[in-house]
């Protein structure tokens, strides 16, 4: 046979077959870890979800924000405020997810908020998740709030899981 021959035979099924078996589709999940043993200020609550391996969470979606609600409410940690990675601290009126670099798109603000709050020389520059927001009940919204405070946080963990495996338990 051609070497020509053999080489279009190569392009035509050989080829085709890697892409099939080295392509798994792919999807992206998450896990959440609530931090509540300590409450640190923002910049701590960074580092040490980076020290874990992991990123201070961020929120893209009103789906992902009920997730990480329902979460705090089954591990029973509905007294507790929590960071998010989200702050303006580059130019006090834009913000980004620290966590992802995404810019922040979706808002979830309590009511009034965020009010930019100048307190003890600095701005409310840092996003953070609360609870039982002035007589709204069971709710949870975002504040905003001086980056040098301690709350609880939250860090995320982003797991890929491929097509060939979702019938298996995850990793
Ligand atoms: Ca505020």
């Amino acid at each position: 046979m051609k070497l020509s021959v053999i080489f279009t035979l190569f392009l035509l099924v050989v080829v085709p077959s890697f892409g099939q078996v080295y392509e798994p589709k792919q999807k992206v999940t998450k896990k959440y870890y609530l931090m509540t043993i300590n409450a640190t200020n923002w910049f701590k609550a960074f580092q040490h979800c980076r020290y874990l391996g992991m990123q201070l969470v961020s929120i893209s979606s009103q789906e992902e924000n009920d997730r990480i609600v329902k979460q705090i409410q089954d591990e029973g940690h509905g007294d507790k405020e929590f960071w998010t990675s989200a702050t303006k601290l580059n130019d006090d009126k834009t913000y980004y997810w620290m966590g992802n670099g995404e810019l922040v798109t979706y808002f979830n603000w309590a009511a009034g908020r965020p009010d930019n709050l100048l307190l003890g020389g600095v701005y409310e520059n840092c996003i953070h998740i609360i609870h039982k927001w002035a007589g709204d009940g069971n709710a949870y919204y975002w504040n905003d709030a001086t980056c040098n405070r301690d709350f609880h946080f939250i860090c995320e963990q982003e797991r890929i899981e491929y097509e060939y495996c979702l019938n298996q338990q995850p990793f």
